[in-house]
């Protein structure tokens, strides 16, 4: 750690006052180069802090940057972790108020929620599937606090990797009925197909994300939870979203996660 206890904090109230003040910033990275990973991640968690101790519960964990095509997108190469609150979740066919948000894109993202804990290092694919209680599709809504989405990757997990919204439907499964790996998905924006991809998309499985999000927790001495909703990542780039948009996106074999910007 590079950056002392005073400034974490002080960046935590930064960050977290942009995406609660609908505001943007410039990347915290500018004024504090000498930044790294943990300082990063411990900005993240006094933001989860900050949620808590105001009465909002951290509802699900979120990996990141995880497709080639985000990865991409954003110029960056390495997945990164972050987690989603009670008030973020929307429901399936509802509004979300581009007025609460910055500037939103979507995303379409497998997610599984586990019936048994995760622990790394040396987690695997296959401790992740026996520990896979259902899959089931999501939508998730990034809203970068930085400035036309300009950022590094200290950055981005400070400001926790960009979650804002997410919206799950469709249905569950049962991760044996499913191939994750070309399980295909289609995402509409306004009735137009916009971009499509199958699950492979994702580091070659989704489920690769999980090993590393339990590897990347298990590095800092903390476990995946029984009961964890996790989201995998976007298995295409993210797609800007206004007021009057319509979006579906469509999953095989897991139906249809829709919403409407308002
Ligand atoms: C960072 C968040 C990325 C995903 O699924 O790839 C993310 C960003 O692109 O703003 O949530
Ligand atoms: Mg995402």
């Amino acid at each position: 750690m590079n950056l002392n206890r005073e400034t974490i904090l002080q960046l935590a109230a930064h960050l977290e006052g942009a995406e609660l003040g609908v505001h943007d910033v410039l990347k915290i990275t500018g004024d504090h180069p000498d930044m790294d990973w943990d300082d990063a991640y411990a900005i993240q968690e006094e933001i989860r802090l900050r949620k808590e101790a105001r009465g909002n519960k951290t509802v699900g964990l979120k990996c990141g940057l995880t497709s080639f095509a985000k990865m991409k997108q954003m110029g960056v190469e390495t997945p990164v972790f972050g987690f989603v609150s009670d008030y973020m979740a929307r429901p399936d066919g509802g509004e979300i108020k581009t007025s609460e948000l910055i500037h939103p894109k979507v995303e379409a993202e497998i997610c599984i929620v586990t019936k048994a804990p995760l622990k790394g290092p040396g987690c695997h694919i296959g401790a992740v599937m026996a520990a896979i209680d259902f899959v089931l599709p999501a939508v998730e809504i990034i809203d970068s606090r930085y400035r036309d989405f300009k950022f590094d990757l200290k950055s981005v997990i400070a400001d926790n990797t960009s979650a804002s919204r997410f919206v799950v439907g469709g249905r569950a499964r049962d991760a044996d009925e499913l191939d994750l790996r070309t399980l295909g998905v289609v995402l509409e924006k306004n009735g137009e197909v916009m971009t499509m991809a199958a699950g492979a998309a994702v580091l070659g499985h989704p489920l690769t994300a999980v090993v590393m999000l339990a590897n990347h927790l298990g590095a800092r001495g903390q476990e995946i939870p029984a009961g964890t909703f996790i989201m995998t990542g976007g298995v295409t780039e993210a797609i800007a979203v206004k007021a009057g948009d319509n979006v579906a996106v469509r999953f095989q074999d897991l139906g249809t996660v829709s919403m409407r910007f308002v």
